[in-house]
């Protein structure tokens, strides 16, 4: 893509930042010349909070001066600008893992990402926030501010579901879910062949930042999944912008299907809940604004040998916004494409996922979920 150093692309994020590290590596994967900077408290305040009207990252500033906050819409924009090959693979099952895999990155596997951070890694993190925050500060006084600044990010763990009781069972079902990728990427480069896609974006995020870089994550990380950490760092620093090729034939191969399987066991009863929850609210409160939460559910994990393995999360709807992509793209097929996606759902143990399960659609529109 060209590059007008005089209006670069910017990103504003930090290296500590899960959606920092999706956006990043997709980037670096298209070939995007583009500038990151630092979202410290004055980026924060000058630039992020005036243009979205709250607090998040990343941004991207476009050259034109458009502003996109989330990271799939990032992707999106990107890729519709790009002549290269697509992040969106066309055969129908792949199309539809892809999606699928973005969600459950994006929105499940949080996670195990906050519970790591935070149980193995709060000291880092606070040096982190702190060096983020105030780039000058001395190391004493950035870990006081990064005590200040992990506050709003510290304090929403065990309501993620990141409790003390549930450590063993999420530590249990991250095990088994690194043995399983671990499986597949000893065997592929990506998830579905040769060149990444938006699948892989959606677990880069959560597993890059948190369970990669930070530092007793990533020591699991390589102990546990060595070519898992490969494909970390494959994607973190793609070896060769817009290459590689998908399986030929819409082949979603055998060994990520574990992976998708356990998707379906642990969120899939989730993500039922959250669009009843979502139709439920729209139905009691049509003129409302959609909340970022809409209370608690539980939710049981696949951890294996340990007992106690439900707890509650809270309900976000921007997860049905994402399982959304995934309902049109299968609502877009017919005949023997929607076939042929309907026999994989089944083997996934995802069968529910349907085109109605969406009772009351959202889309995005000024860095907020409204009603579609
Ligand atoms: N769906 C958004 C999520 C972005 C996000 O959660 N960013 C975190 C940092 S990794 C953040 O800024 N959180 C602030 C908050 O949740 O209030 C995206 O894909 O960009």
């Amino acid at each position: 893509m060209s590059f007008d150093p005089n209006r670069p692309t910017i990103l504003y994020a930090a290296p500590l930042s899960l959606f920092s590290g999706k956006a990043r590596a997709y980037l670096r994967w298209r070939g995007v010349a583009f500038e990151e900077r630092l979202a410290t408290k004055e980026v924060y305040k000058e630039i992020i909070v005036p243009r979205l009207g709250y607090a998040m990252i990343p941004v991207i500033e476009t050259p034109e001066g458009e502003t996109i906050q989330d990271t799939t819409e990032i992707i999106d924009h990107f890729e519709a600008l790009a002549a290269g090959p697509s992040v969106f693979p066309e055969g129908p099952r792949q199309r539809l893992a892809a999606h699928l895999l973005e969600l459950y990155g994006d929105e499940w596997l949080l996670l195990p990402a906050m519970h790591y951070r935070w149980r193995h890694n709060r000291d880092f993190a606070y040096r982190e926030f702190g060096s983020t925050a105030a780039p000058d500060a001395s190391p004493e006084e950035q870990v006081e501010i990064g005590k200040k600044a992990a506050t709003r990010f510290e304090g929403v763990v065990p309501m993620l579901g990141a409790t003390p009781e549930m450590a063993p069972a999420i530590e249990a079902s991250y095990e088994a879910l690194l043995g399983e990728l671990e499986a597949h990427f000893s065997v592929n480069d990506y998830c579905l062949g040769g060149r990444p896609s938006v699948g892989d974006y959606g677990l880069i995020g959560p597993l890059y930042a948190h369970l990669y870089r930070d530092p007793a994550s990533g020591e699991i990380m390589k102990r546990l999944a060595p070519s898992v950490a490969a494909w970390v760092e494959r994607m973190h620093e793609p070896p060769q912008p817009e290459s590689g090729d998908f399986l030929a034939g819409d082949e979603v191969p055998e060994t990520l299907l574990p992976v998708l399987r356990r998707m379906m066991t642990e969120q899939g009863p989730c993500l039922r809940e959250l669009c009843g929850a979502v139709a439920a609210f729209k139905g009691g409160s049509p003129d409302a604004d959609i909340p970022r939460a809409l209370g608690m559910q539980p939710f049981t994990l696949d951890a294996p040998g340990v007992k106690e393995a439900t707890g509650k999360r809270l309900i976000f709807p921007n997860g049905q916004w994402l399982l959304q992509r995934a309902t049109d793209w299968l609502g877009s097929l017919d005949g023997s494409e929607r076939a042929s996606a309907d026999v994989f759902l089944k083997q996934i143990g995802g069968d529910f996922v349907t085109p109605e399960l969406v009772e009351a659609p959202v889309r995005r529109e000024n860095f907020r979920l409204v009603w579609a």
